[in-house]
């Protein structure tokens, strides 16, 4: 899995929970001017609309948008507990995460 992000960007939710996670991910930055990896790759190629966070499957496909990346981590390694799974606990979770990104 590979997780695209730039610095002191909103893809650092992305980073964390990955790392709080214990995800086994690769980390590739992008020069949010250039749209470039810092290995000279272009980011355009691999995601049109240039935002970060990305995250690419090993099976190849690809979820963007924090809020989406950021539930898949938590349903994915449910032992870091990073998300509530009682009805009652999760739907202030879910509430806080899509304020935060301006989605409600
Ligand atoms: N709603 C998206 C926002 C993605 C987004 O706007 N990312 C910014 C960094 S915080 C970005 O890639 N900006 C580069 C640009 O606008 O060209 C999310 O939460 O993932």
């Amino acid at each position: 899995m590979e997780l695209y992000f730039s610095a002191m960007a909103c893809s650092l939710a992305s980073r964390i929970a990955l790392y709080e996670a214990g995800g086994d991910a690769r980390f590739i930055e992008v020069d949010p001017k250039t749209k470039r990896t810092l290995d000279g790759a272009d980011y355009l190629k691999i995601y049109p609309l240039g935002l970060v966070p990305l995250l690419r499957l090993d099976d190849g496909s690809l979820l963007s948008e924090n809020a989406a990346i950021l539930q898949y981590i938590a349903a994915r390694y449910p032992n870091a507990e990073l998300a509530q799974y009682d009805d009652m606990q999760r739907a202030p979770a879910a509430m806080a995460v899509f304020h935060r990104h301006g989605i409600a």
